[in-house]
């Protein structure tokens, strides 16, 4: 086997071992959003006044992800009326994790968390 051969050789097992690499790590890194397409089965529907949110969450108009959407990341939102949409949003998709409010200030007797897998609902808020 000559040099260049075992340098070529090399050279592709290496860019083959990259692409092994990238295919694993990909998925871990693009986002993975869960899909909540009506918040009436929650009982939550038109009621979300303020959230607090780890990732990102797409609040919707309507079910089924339609009508306006507002996109929070990171981020605590005290009154969602300040973006016109406070007791609007009926479904959602949420990378990460979300807990809503029923009332502005994150306060209200109820209040439910969604995450990217599963969701708990009612747990109780500050009043
Ligand atoms: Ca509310």
């Amino acid at each position: 086997m000559t040099k260049v051969l075992r340098k070529v050789i090399t050279s592709v097992l290496a860019i083959l071992m990259m692409n092994v690499a990238v295919n694993l790590l990909v998925p871990l890194v693009h986002a993975t959003f869960a899909d909540y397409p009506d918040l009436a089965y929650h009982l939550w529907n038109d009621m979300i006044s303020s959230l607090q949110v780890s990732g990102t969450v797409i609040l919707y108009e309507h079910q089924n992800f339609q009508g306006v959407s507002h996109e929070f990341m990171n981020s605590q939102v005290n009154n969602l009326a300040d973006c016109n949409f406070d007791n609007i949003a009926s479904s959602l998709k949420v990378d990460g994790e979300v807990t809503l409010w029923e009332h502005p200030d994150c306060a209200g007797e109820r209040a439910i968390t969604f995450t990217s897998e599963t969701y708990t609902p009612d747990t109780w808020g500050t009043t």
